[in-house]
């Protein structure tokens, strides 16, 4: 009987083993922030009715995913209600600013009636709102599942090592467009302050 029990103990063992280990990567299903929907504000302050004409600007969700394939980026993204790839009138503007070892980014993107792009990545060099380093990447806009990804290169952000944690602040604008003479005042903004809740994500690879 005894035997037994250490048999049923190792293969018990064993199967632990063999199962994967659960890797917290962030995706659409687990991600690192997930926003309330119906919360565009006008000057990110004042809700008001007639959310369904920015649903492109309403954040649901972002997360940091890492690709063992492609161990060399480091992949930003978020998940709007409605994504378009192109606006009817105002000038989209999609961020998500991260903190990373004490150093502080932002990917962005820009949406008009003329199309989207280019990704484009930034540091900011005394920590402070201002981005003064900028630099291009590659970036998807996937109009199916209404998910903007940045891939950011590792290189060009201080190669984190393993197990260093990535805050995400995912957050959008809509303004006049950039080539109107009218001002560019963020007319309408969806921000992270009220999120259900803001995750790190911990560099795997
Ligand atoms: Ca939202
Ligand atoms: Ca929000």
């Amino acid at each position: 009987m005894k035997k037994v029990f250490v048999f049923i103990c190792i293969g018990m063992l064993v199967m632990i083993a063999l199962i994967p280990m659960n890797i917290s990567a962030g995706d659409a299903e687990n991600p690192e922030v997930e926003d309330r929907i119906l919360d565009v504000k006008f000057w990110g302050l004042i809700s008001f009715p007639g959310q369904f004409l920015f649903k492109y600007a309403d954040i649901v969700s972002a997360w940091v995913n890492e690709d063992a394939d492609h161990l060399e980026y480091l992949y930003i993204s978020m998940k709007l209600r409605d994504l378009l790839d192109k606006t009817e009138n105002l000038e989209a503007i999609y961020d998500v600013g991260w903190y990373i070892n004490n150093n502080r980014y932002i990917t962005c993107v820009h949406a008009n009636p003329n199309g989207y792009g280019p990704f484009v990545f930034g540091k900011s060099e005394d920590d402070d709102d201002e981005y003064e380093s900028w630099d291009f990447c590659e970036g998807s806009f996937d109009l199916e599942n209404n998910i903007i990804t940045w891939e950011v290169p590792k290189t060009a952000v201080g190669n984190p090592e393993i197990g260093s944690k990535i805050t995400i602040h995912p957050h959008t604008h809509l303004r006049f467009r950039d080539d109107s003479d009218l001002p560019h005042w963020d007319l309408f903004k969806d921000l992270y302050h009220n999120a259900k809740f803001i995750k790190d994500y911990t560099i795997q690879y």
